[in-house]
């Protein structure tokens, strides 16, 4: 019995100055485990006669129960306690200034992306998104590009198998130009209609200034009395905004695309040199943008009457643009991943793009 307590005594003694999980373990093995101190009691039972083991069973269960709950208790209280260490130890203060080696960059499309919607938000654009996965009908159909159109074919467009037709009419595309988005906002809703379509396109083309992933915005007005004057105007306001610029030379050639009649395509002023492009001044021309007059079969195919309304429409490439505006010479560098290319090229996430805060905002600039 004096054996007993002594045991006990000593034990939880040993549990209560357990500074950790670990030693607080190393304890229970010690009593419990299998050469445990309990365990060799346990062990001796079979030596004694029926009565001594009898009240010697009782009192080492008692014992071990005891010592359970006690070693229980403490392993709460300690767990508690190395989880509260833990969680102060790796403590973040998100106040702290962040180590500028280490700082993330905004890439130049995404930037570009932010000063498009910038501009044509201020003139009234609304975003518009769609699908970058579309059926055939709102890529090519409703926008007036007939089954024999060269546009259609394999080598420019990423065609995806429909797992429920064999029919090549039903296959899938990833969408050659975000114009299906236009479609669907007219199928949506009835004019006037001023949206800005902004996203990633593909094409099945790969060299310095093509990548088969890129970047276009379109634009959409549809009004009643639209002319080619409007046209004009918001093109015109956008080039200046985007370039910042107070003049900036314009001008138009006659082009075609399926969906717009008549089609043209924009030229600003600029001065080429073997080394430098400068925008803006000079006497060489450089193409920034498609644009037209909505092809009547479009509106139609949008549900639009086109004996009531007319539309302006325009497609730009964002790539394109922020090569211009950062001096990027090869496209293929946007889509490398390399942390190196962003950090130069790349923007501090805290310049916000707006009409009113300097678009660009190089005074904050990383570059
Ligand atoms: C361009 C050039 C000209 C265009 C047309 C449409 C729609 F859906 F309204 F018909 N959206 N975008 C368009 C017109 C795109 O890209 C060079």
């Amino acid at each position: 019995m004096e054996n007993i307590d002594n045991l006990k005594n000593h034990t939880l003694d040993a549990i209560n100055k357990a500074q950790d999980l670990k030693s607080l373990d190393e304890v229970r093995v010690s009593v419990l485990g299998k050469k445990g101190a309990i365990t060799e009691l346990m062990k001796g039972l079979a030596a004694l006669s029926v009565e001594e083991k009898k009240e010697m069973g009782k009192n080492l269960n008692i014992l071990k129960a005891e010592i359970e709950k006690a070693l229980e208790a403490k392993r709460e209280g300690l767990s508690v306690a190395e989880l509260n260490a833990k969680l102060a130890s790796e403590k973040i203060d998100v106040t702290l200034p962040i180590r500028t080696e280490n700082q993330g960059r905004i890439h130049p499309v995404s930037k570009i992306y932010e000063e498009v919607v910038a501009i044509f938000g201020q003139m009234g654009f609304e975003v518009a998104e769609g699908p970058d996965i579309e059926d055939q009908f709102h890529n090519f159909n409703a926008l007036n590009t007939p089954a024999n159109h060269p546009a259609r074919q394999m080598q420019d467009t990423f065609y995806i198998p429909n797992p429920e037709s064999d029919n090549f009419d039903d296959s899938y595309v990833v969408r050659t130009q975000t114009s299906s988005v236009q479609i669907r906002t007219m199928e949506k809703k009835q004019p006037p209609i001023r949206i800005i379509a902004p996203g990633r396109t593909y094409r099945s083309d790969y060299d310095a200034t093509h990548t088969p992933m890129f970047h276009q915005v379109e634009g959409l007005v549809i009004d009643k009395n639209i002319t080619m004057a409007h046209l004009k105007g918001c093109l015109y306001d956008f080039v200046k905004a985007f370039f910042e610029l107070d003049e900036l030379p314009v001008r138009y050639r006659p082009s075609y695309f399926p969906f717009t009649e008549p089609s043209a395509e924009m030229d600003i002023g600029c001065k080429k040199s073997k080394t430098e492009l400068k925008i803006g001044a000079g006497t060489d021309w450089l193409e920034i943008l498609g644009c037209g007059m909505v092809h009547p079969n479009v509106l139609r195919a949008g549900g639009i009457d086109p004996d009531e309304y007319q539309g302006f429409a325009f497609g730009i490439g964002m790539d394109r643009l922020a090569m211009l505006k950062y001096g990027i010479p090869d496209l293929r560098t946007f889509f490398e991943s390399d942390v190196r290319w962003l950090k130069h090229y790349g923007f501090l996430p805290l310049d916000e793009s707006s009409m009113t805060g300097g678009l660009s905002n190089n005074g904050g600039s990383a570059r």
